[in-house]
């Protein structure tokens, strides 16, 4: 059998990459991971069996690749986003399964951090005899498991900040309510990017100006409306926001430092949760690492923020923000606008621009948190 390049495995490896992202969100605390099972017969390079992780987890994505190549997946070569697991968790491992089929050669992205895999997938092939490759696109697969990546080993969600600000760097204008920065396309997109987060966290000032829904209302998509947590230390939000009255048909919690009061009690009986939060000594408001901590311990792997400027600017001033999305209309807000916590084109220290899109009049832009 003809011999796959360096240049097919990348080319191989970025297709199944791809493939991953279509269950992105959709997996539960299991990471989405895609695999292309790839032989040549003479003819050049043809994927004979794909394979992504079920919706909810399970089962994996190399089970259900070689269910679909067959006996022809020996002497193959298999291309995986993440390391095959060499775990019997409520599947048996896939290390094991790529070896009874008698795939030549693994091809994987990502190293898995998880304890009970973590390099042991990969020398259980090798113990059987397979050429085995790690590290094949490794950064770019590592951003699409990104969330699972941070729960892991940080043991907090991987944290995405988006802000839409006008065309002279403001959020909105005190007292106005809802002010609409950005047009239709750029506003699906955000549905799009709700409906891929595990959770979606807001603070309590932008409840009270916007009083916003936090769903996905995407076509195909609306019971795709993640978590919606309320960042309310002293629990101020009225019972009649939006997030309140919808509780009981999108899950809404609330993070706040009185879990005990009457005001608690009156939301648990609208339906929502209640998240006790630890106080920062200083500044005696919610204290944001233990909240990620806590987020990550119920399997949370993506959180997205929906950030005023004041929630915006203490993730990133923290550290905690990972990605930052800056969505920038056409429109100028005014002198009495709220300002942004940094600027659309100026990103913060310690990032840089990853990708930029543009949606009619507005401009998408995605900065990712280096070193
Ligand atoms: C793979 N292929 O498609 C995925 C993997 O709870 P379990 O038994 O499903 O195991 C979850 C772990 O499996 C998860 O933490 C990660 O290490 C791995 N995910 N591994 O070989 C896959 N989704
Ligand atoms: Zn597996």
């Amino acid at each position: 059998m003809p011999e796959l390049s360096p240049d097919d495995d990348r080319r191989f490896m970025a297709a199944t990459i791809r493939h991953a992202e279509r269950h992105a969100g959709l997996t539960g605390t299991n990471p989405s991971v895609g695999t292309l099972i790839v032989r040549d017969d003479g003819a050049g390079p043809a994927i004979i069996g794909h394979g992504v992780t079920a919706l909810g987890g399970r089962p994996h994505a190399e089970a259900q690749a070689l269910a679909e190549a067959g006996p022809r997946a020996a002497g193959a070569t298999a291309y995986v986003s993440l390391e095959p697991c060499a775990h019997h968790g409520r599947t048996p491992p896939c290390a094991e399964a790529l070896i009874r089929a008698g795939v030549a050669r693994v091809v994987y992205a990502a190293s898995d951090p998880d304890p009970r895999v973590d390099g042991k997938g990969a020398a259980m092939l090798r113990a059987a005899g397979i050429a085995v490759e790690g590290g094949v696109l490794a950064a770019e697969a590592r951003r699409a498991l990104a969330g699972y990546l941070a729960r892991v080993t940080k043991k907090r969600p991987e944290v995405t900040v988006k802000i839409a600000v006008s065309a002279d760097g403001k959020i909105g204008r005190r007292g106005a309510g809802q002010v609409a920065i950005t047009g239709p396309i750029a506003n699906r997109q955000t549905h799009l990017l709700r409906a891929r987060s595990d959770a979606i966290l807001v603070g309590a000032a932008t409840v009270a100006e916007d009083d916003p829904s936090l769903t996905c209302r995407l076509p195909g998509l609306t019971e795709r409306s993640p978590l919606r947590i309320v960042l309310d230390g002293s629990l101020r939000t009225s019972p009649a926001a939006q997030v309140v009255a919808t509780a009981r048909e999108v899950p809404t919690a609330f993070a706040t430092l009185d879990p005990q009061d009457a005001r608690a009690e009156a939301l648990r009986r609208a339906g929502c949760e209640i998240i006790a939060c630890e106080a920062d000594p200083g500044t005696r408001r919610v204290a944001l690492p233990e909240l990620l901590e806590d987020l990550a311990a119920r399997g949370l792997s993506t959180l997205l923020v929906e950030a005023g400027g004041e929630l915006g600017r203490s993730l990133i001033s923290e550290g905690f923000c990972d990605r930052l999305i800056v969505v920038e209309g056409e429109n100028e807000i005014g002198a009495d606008g709220i300002a942004a916590p940094c600027g659309a084109r100026q990103p913060p220290a310690g990032f840089r621009l990853a990708r930029e899109f543009r949606f009619g009049p507005d401009r998408w832009r995605e900065f990712e948190r280096f070193a």
